[in-house]
This record gives structure tokens, sequence and C-alpha cells, in this order.
């Protein structure tokens, strides 16, 4: 069967600043959370050399082109812009990103920026990050610096990567910075994130900005284990807690109910200003972007202490396609996540900002990287996006996690996403067998497939 795509569909790749860059002290770029906590003492690897992408950009940017890509997906680094997040802008730091758009429009590559990717300036989590109301201001003031600048020439935004990733990691698990563990500032700091979204979304449409903004969320599809009716509940609260509770604001200004009052009863939180949920109602995107990994499987949790993430627990399941990190391989649930949005919100264009797969890539004598683990995971999901478009589901992109080899936030340089590799002790660039596929399938947009 021959599976064609739309001719104006953006096909791409992504990566993030802190996780590609390098270059951590060049040209006056302030100290984030990110170069904080991989400093603190028997952290095995950091990102200060990283790809060093900040130096390299213009070869990455040429193999980009050999892949055919129509798109490049990357966030600035806002300590690169403004040093302690208010305040002087760097010139040279926002000269990097000017360099990167040019170059990139020079190659026929439609730009595609986020504003914030985690990395935080480290004078703002210093008095409170996320937490503090204020921050807010001081994102939109970011905000605006890089929407006059680049007024014309970036179509295609994107205010927040994951904020679910940063309030659980880093608010819930403590894993990620600023490593808290707390349940009430978790629900404030996703609160935060929405108002901070909204009013960037607003400040763009006040603007007359030309192109589309949006957000990149990292919703699950979850699957009960079994047909009883507490799994059943179990996945319905896994499934809130995970992807409603981040979608619902955005699409609907409001938050699920059922959460919500539970929240409100164990944790007092979030703490709602008047104002507050008027602003997210009229702060309408113009897509939804999603990052896609895997899906998780959940059953009731007998032995929950109560809270809201521990009424569940995840199931393994028999049979699953599971790498090395445990991830379940499971394309369908881009398709099943797809419906169920449109299904709750109705229509919205939607932009997969992000599908990809960690792997530990063995190389050839010759260095060659054949990864047909990868290829066959892109192509899978390729596929579920086709089935979204036939299905009346709007999806006008693409872009595979990630463009080129990098930093994994907890898994270091051992686990690879990219398409390009990158031999770390000289940092020479590739392409690897599933970057030289989508090259060719790019090229023809169909797909041929039993
Ligand atoms: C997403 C992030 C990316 C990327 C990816 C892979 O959640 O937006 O930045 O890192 O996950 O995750 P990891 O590097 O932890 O394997």
């Amino acid at each position: 069967m021959k599976l064609e795509f739309p001719k104006d569909f953006l096909w791409g790749s992504a990566t993030a600043s802190y996780q590609v860059e390098g270059a951590v002290h060049q040209d006056g770029k302030g100290i984030t959370s990110w170069d904080e906590y991989y400093h603190m003492p028997n952290r095995e690897y950091n990102g200060d050399i990283s790809t060093d992408h900040y130096n390299r950009f213009k070869e990455d940017i040429k193999l980009m082109k050999q892949i055919n890509q129509k798109t490049y997906r990357f966030s600035v680094s806002w300590a690169r812009i403004l040093p302690n997040g208010k305040g002087e802008i760097n010139k040279k730091g926002l000269q990097f990103y000017d360099d990167l758009v040019e170059e990139l429009l020079e190659n026929n590559i439609e730009p595609n920026l986020t504003l914030y990717h985690w990395d935080m300036p480290q004078t703002l989590m210093e008095t409170g990050g996320w937490l503090n109301r204020e921050n807010i201001s001081h994102f939109e003031n970011y905000a605006k610096i890089l929407f006059s600048h680049f007024r014309g020439r970036v179509k295609l935004w994107s205010t927040i990567n994951e904020p679910a990733s940063e309030v659980i990691e880093g608010y819930i698990q403590g894993t990620h910075p600023p490593l808290r563990k707390n349940y009430s500032e978790a629900l404030q700091v996703a609160h935060h994130f929405n108002l901070a979204h909204a009013k960037v979304v607003k400040l763009f449409k006040e603007m007359n900005m030309e192109g589309k903004i949006g957000i990149a969320l990292n919703p699950l599809p979850i699957h009960p284990a079994s047909d009883k009716e507490e799994d059943k509940v179990a996945a319905e609260k896994a499934y809130a807690f995970h992807s409603d509770w981040y979608i619902a604001p955005i699409m609907a200004g409001k938050y699920p109910e059922k959460m919500f009052k539970e929240c409100q009863r164990k944790y007092k939180s979030p703490r709602i200003q008047p104002g507050d949920m008027e602003l997210l109602r009229d702060a309408k995107v113009d897509y939804l972007g999603i990052n896609y990994y895997m899906r998780k499987v959940v059953a009731h949790n007998p032995d929950s202490t109560g809270n809201i993430d521990d009424t569940f627990k995840y199931v393994r399941v028999k049979d699953g396609n599971y790498t090395d990190w445990g991830w379940e391989i499971y394309p369908e649930g881009l398709y099943e996540l797809l419906s169920k949005i449109q299904d709750d919100y109705g229509e919205i264009d939607f932009y997969i900002t992000e599908n990809g797969m960690g792997f530990y890539d063995k190389e050839q004598e010759n260095g060659e990287i054949i990864d047909n683990d990868r290829l066959d995971y892109i192509k899978q999901h390729i596929i579920q996006v086709h089935r979204c478009l036939k299905d009346g589901i709007s999806v006008k992109g693409y872009y595979v996690w990630s463009a080129i080899d990098l930093l994994s936030w907890t898994s270091g340089f051992e686990k690879r996403y990219g398409l390009i590799k990158v031999d770390f002790k000289t940092l020479e660039r590739s392409i690897k067998k599933s970057g030289v596929w989508y090259a060719k399938f790019i090229a023809d947009n169909f797909m041929e497939c039993n």
C-alpha cells in the first residue's frame, strides 16, 4: 500500500539548547539550572561541550539539508539572551540565534523556535523559579525580545516544552532541577506555567506576529492493566495526572474537575487568583505540539499513600516491546492520543514536536551506524501519522527526536537518539542509516508498506 502525505507537510527533527549547544560559558551566557545541576558532586557527565552545536551549527544544518528536512525545531537558551533572566540583553547570545535562523532560512529549512526547554537562568531559579509568580512577567519580557527580533523570520513558535516533565520530575520526584519533592509546589508550578504560556500567547497576538504559536506537551496514552473496575479508575486517574492536567488548561482554559477537587482537598493547591482562568480561556493556541514516546499501562495500587500519583502503579505488559530503558514502543498510542484529544476538545492542528527512541548505537567496524531499530520506530510512527490524516485529524508536521546525538537528561551520552551520529571524542558527525532512510522518505513524501 502507498501512503501519501500532503505536499506542505513539514518533516523535520528537533533538539533543545542545553542538550546540544555546549559552549556553556561562551559569549556571556549566564548559568542555568542545568549547569548548576550537572556540576553538583558525583555527576558523571554534563552538557559543557555536548555536540558543540553552538560552534558547529553550520555543519549540522548542512547535514539536515542532506536529510532533506523542511524544518528544524530548536530552543533558545534564556540565559544566552538575558544572562540573569532579566535586565540587559546579551547581544552576542542573540547573535547566535540570529545566525542560526539565517542559516536555516538560506537552506529553506523552516525554523521552529521553543522559548523554554527547561534551562532556567539560575538567578531566577534562586528567587523561586516557576514557583515564584513573578517569573511569569520575566518570561513575558524575554518572549517580547525574541518576538520583536525574529518577527517575520520565525513563523513557528512554541512557548514551553513539556511543563509536565518539569512539574513531575523537578517538583514531585526530585530528579530534575530544582530537586524538590512537594505536591503543593508542583501543582502551583503547573499553574504558573499555564499562566506564563497564556500571557505569551496573548502577547503574540497583540504584537500581530506572523505565524503560529502553540506549546509542546507530552501527554501519555494510558491503558488499564485489566477490565477490573479498579484498574479502569486507576487509568483514568493516571491520564488526568500525566496528560489532561496539562491539555485541559491549554485547550479549554480549565483543570480536570475531579483531580482539581482532590488537589484542593489534599494540598490546597494550585492557588488561583481572580482573572487567572479567564486568561487561560482567552489564550487560544494555533496548534498543539505533541511529544510522543510511549504509552503506560497502569493498575490500581493497593499500597497507595493517597497521593495523586500513587493511587495507580505502572505495569509491564507481557510480550510488550520495551527498550533498555524500559520505555514501551507502542506506535498505535500516537493515534489513540490524538483521537482522544480531538474527541475531548474538538479539532485543532497538531504538530508531532518530538518522536524518537533512545538506543545504545553499535558502530560497525568502519564507524557506520546501522540503526534498524530507530529506523523502524520512526517508520511505524509515521504510519500512525498517516492513519490520523486519513481519519480527519489535522497533523501538520513531524519532528524526529533528535536531529543529532546529544545529551539525554538523565541517561547521558549512552542513550542515543540522533539521525546524525556524533563521535564524542572528535565531535565528528555522520548520517546514520535512519537519516539516510528519512532523507529518501522526505524526498518521496510517500511510503510503501504492507
Ligand atoms: C523529552 C524531552 C527531550 C528529550 C526526550 C528524551 O521529554 O523534551 O528534551 O530529552 O524527552 O528523553 P531522555 O533524554 O530522558 O531519554
